[in-house]
């Protein structure tokens, strides 16, 4: 069972102020750089309507609402994160094998509990649904399967507040006339090479060649395709130990030994790794830069913190003092810069060790 809370930021926000609920609600991360710049974390859905989405330009989302009566917010982790755990020690009751893999989503073995009976999936569903809209005032969609893979394609198919149970025979009926990008690792690009190849829908993907898929993708991915386009995934549920660590990079518009330049394209990364780890519900403790030098040389240089944390300020804070201290080491040009973040914790973590780093960060 795949559990996923409803446009999960903006529900906590209409959950403490109840009058929100009727307008559009947009969740913004503000880069701070001028007054809308920045992205969209995320939107209810009556703001889902006027076309507004997760990762949007706050300007944009903006115009789309003109002459609308919408509000917008900055993010509060620290508010999600406190509705996020309690709802996810409501879902730990309900599985024998629990997995938290987002601020609002998570896995649930139930097998043992339906004793492997879909019969007994929906009531069981409709239980955790109930559950927590009577603790938390919340709502959420839930898919059920005989594997991660099938179950989180089936909570996507109905949203918001809904429930989707494929029992293992209605596996293929249910995924063939999907679009592929609903599978996970169909990214934009992916998607592009799929269609160019004929594969439009997961049919089309489960009758390709798989030895062609492999030559395409590689032996993993291609593997990994066919077999998601039938449905098939043995990934256990289970807690899951600490990412290693993720990284942006981009090519600067000119080779520069300039600072504010660096900074301004190293922010942009900041924000967009903020996103990804606010989304992952996770935090870092070891921020690093990596500058790629005029001389094609790739240097990195890091900072590691006693304590956890999210903050985008000490994200960015690091990253500046890294590149000061960068320049005054190396007299080249940088072409590209990077920020790589490590070190995390979170994810499924006790409540205690997730909310303390706030006050430090
Ligand atoms: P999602 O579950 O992907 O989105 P959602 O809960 O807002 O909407 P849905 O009803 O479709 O499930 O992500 C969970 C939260 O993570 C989301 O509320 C905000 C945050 N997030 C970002 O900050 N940036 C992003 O690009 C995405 C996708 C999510
Ligand atoms: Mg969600």
């Amino acid at each position: 069972m795949l559990v996923d809370l409803d446009y999960f930021f903006a529900q906590c926000e209409e959950l403490r102020n109840p009058s929100l609920k009727e307008k559009p609600v947009v969740v913004c991360v503000y880069s701070g750089r001028s007054e809308d710049s920045g992205a969209v974390s995320t939107a209810n859905y009556v703001a889902r309507k006027y076309g507004v989405k997760s990762g949007m330009p706050i300007f944009l989302a903006k115009k789309k609402l003109e002459n609308v009566d919408a509000a917008f917010l900055a993010v509060d982790d620290q508010f999600y994160d406190e509705v996020s755990g309690k709802v996810m020690n409501i879902l730990r009751n309900f599985a024998d094998e629990f997995e938290q893999v987002g601020i609002d989503e998570a896995y649930l073995d139930v097998t043992k509990r339906t004793h492997a009976n879909f019969e007994s999936a929906e009531p069981l569903a409709k239980m955790v649904k109930i559950e927590l809209l009577n603790q938390q005032k919340l709502t959420c969609s839930i898919g059920v399967g005989p594997n991660k893979l099938v179950a989180k394609i089936a909570a996507d198919e109905n949203k918001p507040d809904g429930v989707t149970i494929i029992s293992p025979n209605r596996v293929s009926s249910f995924l063939d006339p999907l679009p592929v990008n609903r599978l996970i690792g169909v990214g934009t690009k992916t998607l592009e090479k799929m269609q160019n190849m004929g594969i439009y829908k997961i049919s089309d993907l489960a009758r390709y060649d798989v030895q062609k898929l492999m030559a395409v993708f590689g032996r993993t991915l291609g593997t990994y395709f066919h077999n998601a386009s039938l449905g098939l995934d043995n990934e256990p549920v289970r807690e899951k130990g600490e990412a290693e660590s993720i990284s942006r990079i981009a090519t600067l518009k000119q080779n520069t030994r300039d600072l504010n330049i660096i900074l301004e394209k190293t922010d942009e990364l900041c924000n967009d790794l903020h996103g990804r780890i606010l989304g992952e519900k996770s935090t870092f403790k070891t921020v690093a830069i990596i500058a790629v030098t005029t001389d094609i040389n790739t240097h990195a240089r890091s900072k590691t913190f006693e304590n956890p944390s999210n903050s985008i300020e000490l994200m960015k804070k690091t990253v500046k003092e890294l590149f000061e201290k960068f320049l005054t080491e190396s007299d080249l040009e940088i072409r590209r810069v990077g920020v790589k973040l490590s070190n995390f914790s979170g994810l499924g973590k006790n409540q205690a060790q997730i909310t303390s780093f706030f006050e430090s960060g």
